[in-house]
């Protein structure tokens, strides 16, 4: 038996990240999107600084999404991948890869982020063992690394808040690089850090004390963004890629984030000139309007996969109800068109540097502890209040969406990551609201 619920009752929804308590007490609801804006139930448009989450990198509601969305939910709402096809699929595959960099043109389609990162971990694992290399089973992520919610994602992964509840049982034969932040080397930096490429050399004082012939992979975001923007130090990536190519393990970038133009190029692995042997993808990918995600993979290491199989054999066992998702599939192909007839992701490297000014305008503004960015990226960090980690970031959060700007915080990190056809007046809007709510923010 369920009880009757009102219009007006919110209890049934359990929020994922989200204070529920907090939130059901004073809702913020949005009921359309448009654009650069979102629009509350009250009526009030809202700037949207974030992309939705990190997501919505042509804006909101493009025509053109919509249009390939409606005609292929009403021509075939679903067709299996699994011993069955579909020409968007493959259309779909063929359109990620064109954006890849060069060699990295086998797709593997899911639904999110997190899976994307389980699957190019198992992938990893696959490949070794096809070439007689099964006993490199361990992984290496990083600390404050995001990778998702699995719980291959989180043994990976390096937030302490994602991982204490579940410590028990996270994957074995994981270890950690430290993180790259620094203030005190590298505080307020624009772009890459000049400081930091040697923590890289990490990675050797763990092959030391594991073995390289243990290691599967390392798995590293290039740029880390939801544990508050971490801009990688420059000639860091470029050493990580050295010492796996010297001690054979595989380099995974995760690119939930940066994929698809976010910091002015189709990749961060194009932006920094580094190639890693599999990507992970999702957001972008299709704009967010229908769920999606994706590993990007090296031709060998899918060959070798598919080619230790016996014939007529599964080559890799895993895949997911709605891998390559018909409508999903429909909207990739529409959000990358898009992405490429308005020329977005040049456009977006055409506005970095007046994001930088902007953003590293709010130095000065009460709390700023440090400002850092890259591309469409900015974290600004604030002193957190004492006994009360958080509740500064949100407070100024709260204080910008009453204000009419969305940003997203994260512990006292501030994020702004807005759709690429952000307008410049967009810009300084958000980051002058952002330097309204510090100076009101005790
Ligand atoms: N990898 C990275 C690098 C991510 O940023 C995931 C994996 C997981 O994706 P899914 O689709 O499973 O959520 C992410 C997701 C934020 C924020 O505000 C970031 C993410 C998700 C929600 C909020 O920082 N990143």
């Amino acid at each position: 038996m369920h009880t009757q619920q009102s219009d007006q009752d919110l209890s049934a929804f359990w929020m994922p990240f989200t204070a529920n308590r907090q939130f059901k007490e004073a809702p913020r609801m949005f009921v359309s999107a448009k654009g650069m804006y979102y629009q509350t139930d009250d009526g009030r448009p809202i700037l949207d600084a974030t992309a939705g989450l990190w997501c919505v990198n042509a804006g909101h509601c493009r025509a053109e999404i919509t249009a390939a969305v409606t005609r292929q939910i009403g021509s075939m709402d679903y067709a299996p991948s699994f011993q069955m096809g579909h020409p968007l699929a493959f259309e779909a595959a063929r359109k990620v890869a064109g954006l890849m960099p060069a060699g990295l043109d086998r797709i593997f389609f899911t639904n999110s982020g997190s899976e994307a990162v389980d699957s190019a971990l198992k992938i990893a694992l696959a490949y070794h063992r096809a070439r007689g290399d099964g006993q490199r089973t361990r992984f290496i992520g990083r600390e404050r690394g995001y990778h998702g919610v699995g719980f291959g994602g989180i043994s990976v992964g390096g937030i302490v808040g994602n991982r204490k509840a579940f410590s028990g049982n996270l994957m074995p034969g994981v270890d950690h690089l430290q993180h790259t932040l620094n203030i005190a080397e590298a505080g307020f930096s624009r772009g890459q850090p000049a400081w930091g490429a040697h923590l890289a050399d990490e990675l050797e004082r763990l092959v030391t004390l594991h073995d390289a012939s243990t290691i599967a992979a390392v798995i590293v975001e290039p740029l880390a963004g939801s544990t508050g923007v971490l801009i990688p130090p420059a000639g860091y990536l470029e050493r990580l890629r050295e010492l796996c190519n010297k001690h054979g393990i595989l380099l995974i970038f995760d690119e939930v984030i940066t994929g698809f133009g976010r910091l002015g190029a189709p990749t961060a692995s194009a932006y920094f000139g580094v190639t890693p042997d599999l990507i992970t993808l999702a957001k972008g990918i299709n704009n967010a309007a229908i769920p999606m995600g994706a590993v990007a993979v090296k031709r060998e290491i899918h060959d070798a996969v598919v080619q230790s199989a016996a014939a007529g054999a599964i080559e890799l066992m895993h895949g997911y109800t709605y891998s390559a998702h018909p409508v999903a599939a429909a909207a990739a192909i529409a959000a990358i068109d898009l992405y490429q007839s308005e020329g977005l992701f040049e456009r977006a490297r055409g506005l970095s540097p007046l994001f930088e000014k902007a953003a590293h305008g709010v130095a000065g503004a009460p709390h700023v502890k440090d400002i850092r960015n890259l591309g469409l990226v900015a974290g600004i960090e604030l002193e957190p209040r004492p006994q009360a980690p958080g509740a500064r970031a949100y407070e100024v959060f709260r204080k910008c969406y009453e204000k009419g700007v969305m940003v997203r915080y994260t512990g006292d990190i501030l994020a702004f990551s807005p759709p690429l056809i952000v307008q410049p007046e967009e810009i300084e809007r958000m980051f002058s609201t952002v330097r309204e709510a510090l100076n009101e923010t005790r």
